[in-house]
Formats: structure tokens, C-alpha cells, sequence
């Protein structure tokens, strides 16, 4: 008799562990994580949409993408919850607006470890952020430049989306280095948002407004791609005429460096699908994770580009 009852209780604390995890692991033991990505056209993005897909099928684990603006992302959460997926992979568009939704997942007894960006959500509504340090990357391309100009020069700065947490934190570190520069002046800052296209625009219609300027920075590469398609139009000489630096790493931006158009790039790692899963399968475990996990940057630029190990992402 003791024995018979020995086994029902096992079975059932086997049962609520597996619901606990997801209805998932029920069926067919398969982990299954949601993942709501950024929508946006970039090199940079695609890889580390590749990277999480590559790692969920190395490790075996079910991959629900999500690609979408932040709304949707927000509903992709509420959608991942309602499946009982085991764990949330979100790369925060920008830093507000996922107090709520981060909450329905904690009381889901959801993990949900943030990509490439953070939010001003409270911490205890996400186990990790794993990211650059994009203060260390404003700094970096700041000291940067501080050099090259001798300390003396007109800057313009191309921002990012300016509610996401790496542009507000690479100005801020920008930004730090220039007050040490009293020679160095930022004549203009406009939201180039992440892309080329709006890049080439912004800096098109600094120049047409007769700005003068001796250096870009611009938050990332596909907007330093597009000053450089600006510049040359006008009949300038990008990586001559006017210095350009930016982050991310790409390898467009090492081509372009290659080609004398560019003279600098911070490196800001995509790949970050096996943190990100490493992170999720402690967590569903009950195990602690650090509060930030923080990816190395360096510094490449004419003297060390063909150094890097992948010739960029
Ligand atoms: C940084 C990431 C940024 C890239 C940009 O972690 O969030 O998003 O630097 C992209 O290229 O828009």
C-alpha cells in the first residue's frame, strides 16, 4: 500500500515540475523558448537572429520567432505566454513600456533574459541583460576621435533611435570624453534611426545647409555607410576630408575601411544566441544568473581592422 502511494506522489510532483517548465515538456520533453526580435533591416540584426537560431538548433530547443515593431513584440510575449513556452528571449526596441508585460511573464513563471539592450523595467522582471557596455563604446569612440582631431574639430553625431538604451548610453559616453575636449565642438546630432538610408538623408541635408564638419560619428555602421554615400555625392572624400567612426563592426564598415572611406569601428558582438540560451537554462533551473552579462569591445581602426578574427559580423 505505502508503496503504491510512494509512486502516485512521485508521479505527480513529476507532473507540476513539467507544467511548471511549459506545457511543452509534457508532449515531447523539447524546451521551447519565444523569442521577439526587432524588426529592422540591418546586417548587424540578422546576425544575431542568426546566432539564436543556430544555437536553439544545436541545443535541440524549440524556436518560436517573433520579428516585429515593439507593439508586436509586446503581443508576441503575451502570445509566447498563453503557448506555456519555457523561456523568453527579447531584444527591447526601446527602454520603456515592458513593465506590464514583463509582469505577466514573472507571474507565468516565464524567464526572460533581454538581448542587446536594456530597459527601465525593475530588474526583478528579467533574469539577465546581456549586452555591449555602450557607455564603454561612446567612451572608447570618443577618445577615439579626441586623437585623430588633435583635440580640435566640428563633429557631427548620428543617433541612434533615441529611446533605445545603446543610443541614450553611446552619446552619453561620447559625450563625457568631449567635455574633456573644449576644442572639439558637436555642431549637430540627429536620429539617423539605425538605418543607411535615413543617414544618408540627415547628413545630405546637413551639407545642403552648408554645415561644415570635420568628423561623423554615428551610433552605428549602416548610418556611417549612409554619410559616407552622402559625402561622396557632394564630391568629398570620406576617410580623407571628413574621419568617420562608428559602432558595430560589420563587415561592410571593415570593406569600407578597406577602401579608405572609413576610418573606425567599435566592435558591438551579435552573436549572442548561446549566452542567451546558457542564461534561460539556468534560470528554468532555478539557478542564479548575473544581473548583466557583458560582451568585450575593441577598437578597430586603419592601424588593426585586418586583425579581427572574423573580418566583422
Ligand atoms: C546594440 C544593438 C544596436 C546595434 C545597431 O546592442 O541594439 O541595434 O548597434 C542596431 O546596429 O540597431
Amino acid at each position: 500500500m505505502k508503496r503504491s502511494i510512494l509512486l502516485l506522489l512521485v508521479l505527480a510532483l513529476a507532473g507540476a515540475a513539467a507544467f511548471a517548465g511549459g506545457q511543452q515538456d509534457k508532449e515531447n520533453g523539447t524546451m521551447v523558448v519565444g523569442f521577439a526580435q526587432i524588426k529592422e533591416d540591418s546586417p548587424w540584426r540578422t546576425t544575431e537572429t542568426n546566432s539564436v537560431q543556430q544555437e536553439a538548433e544545436k541545443r535541440g530547443v524549440e524556436l518560436k520567432l517573433s520579428v516585429t515593431e515593439q507593439d508586436g513584440q509586446i503581443a508576441a510575449i503575451r502570445d509566447f505566454i498563453a503557448q506555456g513556452v519555457d523561456g523568453i528571449l527579447l531584444a527591447p526596441q526601446t527602454r520603456s513600456g515592458w513593465d506590464e508585460v514583463l509582469a505577466e511573464a514573472k507571474d507565468a513563471g516565464i524567464p526572460v533574459v533581454l538581448l542587446d539592450r536594456g530597459v527601465d523595467a525593475p530588474e526583478d522582471l528579467w533574469v539577465t541583460q546581456i549586452s555591449s557596455d555602450f557607455v564603454f563604446e561612446g567612451r572608447e569612440a570618443g577618445k577615439w576621435v579626441a586623437k585623430r582631431l588633435n583635440g580640435k574639430g566640428r563633429v557631427v553625431e548620428l543617433f541612434g533611435d533615441p529611446a533605445a538604451d545603446p543610443a541614450i548610453l553611446r552619446n552619453k559616453g561620447f559625450m563625457e570624453i568631449m567635455k574633456k575636449n573644449p576644442g572639439i565642438e558637436v555642431v549637430e546630432s540627429k536620429t539617423g534611426e539605425w538605418s543607411q538610408d535615413k543617414g544618408r538623408q540627415v547628413v545630405e541635408a546637413w551639407l545642403a545647409a552648408g554645415v561644415e564638419f570635420d568628423l561623423v560619428y554615428a551610433h552605428n555602421d549602416g548610418m556611417a555607410l549612409g554619410a559616407i554615400d552622402a559625402l561622396k555625392a557632394a564630391g568629398k572624400n570620406p576617410g580623407k576630408d571628413v574621419q568617420i567612426i562608428s559602432i558595430d563592426a560589420i563587415k561592410a564598415a571593415f570593406e569600407a575601411i578597406d577602401r579608405g572611406e572609413m576610418n573606425c569601428t567599435v566592435e558591438c558582438s551579435p552573436l549572442l544566441g548561446p549566452m542567451g540560451f546558457d542564461a534561460l537554462a539556468k534560470a528554468i533551473k532555478g539557478e542564479s544568473v548575473d544581473k548583466y552579462i557583458i560582451t568585450p569591445d575593441k577598437v578597430y581602426d586603419e592601424s588593426n581592422y585586418k586583425d579581427h578574427p572574423t573580418g566583422g559580423f
